[in-house]
């Protein structure tokens, strides 16, 4: 199914092997998939957050995006550049990954289905996605009117590092 043309954000990460190509690489496949890829965020270096601390720093980003496709089909989408740009399946929850493709918001929607929640549950609660999102969308809201950059304060204490274009 396609819908309206909407706008959205995606959160991109990586800790195994060579991080900033799999961010890359996620980046250059989406547009392949129906997912126009408008601008892109710094890449950042963030300490892991999660049930699995104990692992690599990450490098995470966020892509702004549109696309007719709807939050199910944007899933898909994402997952299969995921396997595209290499990930293997399995593993624990929240531990190391190749490469991680979320979809954060998709414009004004709510969605809630046992594969996605949108917007993102974490998006409040974890700096390596607050900082890339706000520095593209300083002023973005959650469908409920929260604003996103509110949330900033409380995060301060996550170590992340903005390491510039890629
Ligand atoms: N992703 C997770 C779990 N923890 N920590 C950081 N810093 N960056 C991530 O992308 C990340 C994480 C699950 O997807
Ligand atoms: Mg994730
Ligand atoms: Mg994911």
């Amino acid at each position: 199914m396609e819908g309206r043309r909407l706008r959205g954000y995606l959160g991109l990460g990586s800790n195994v092997g060579d991080r900033l190509a799999h961010l890359r690489q996620a980046r250059d496949l989406l547009p392949g998939h129906g997912v126009a890829v408008l601008r892109a965020s710094a890449a950042y270096e963030t300490e892991p957050q999660g049930d699995f601390l104990d692992q690599p720093d990450f490098l995470n980003a966020v892509l702004e995006v549109e696309t007719d496709l709807g939050p199910e089909e944007l899933l898909d989408a994402c997952k299969v550049v995921e396997a595209e740009a290499g990930r293997m399946l399995g593993g624990p929850r929240h531990g190391p990954r190749t490469i991680d493709v979320d979809v954060l918001l998709l414009g004004d929607l709510s969605h809630s289905s046992d594969r996605l929640t949108l917007p993102h549950r974490d998006i409040l609660a974890r700096r390596f996605v607050l900082d890339p999102l706000l520095e593209l969308a300083p002023e973005v809201t959650l469908p409920d009117s929260t604003r996103v950059a509110d949330a900033r304060r409380g995060v301060g204490d996550q170590r992340v590092k903005r390491l510039g274009a890629w």
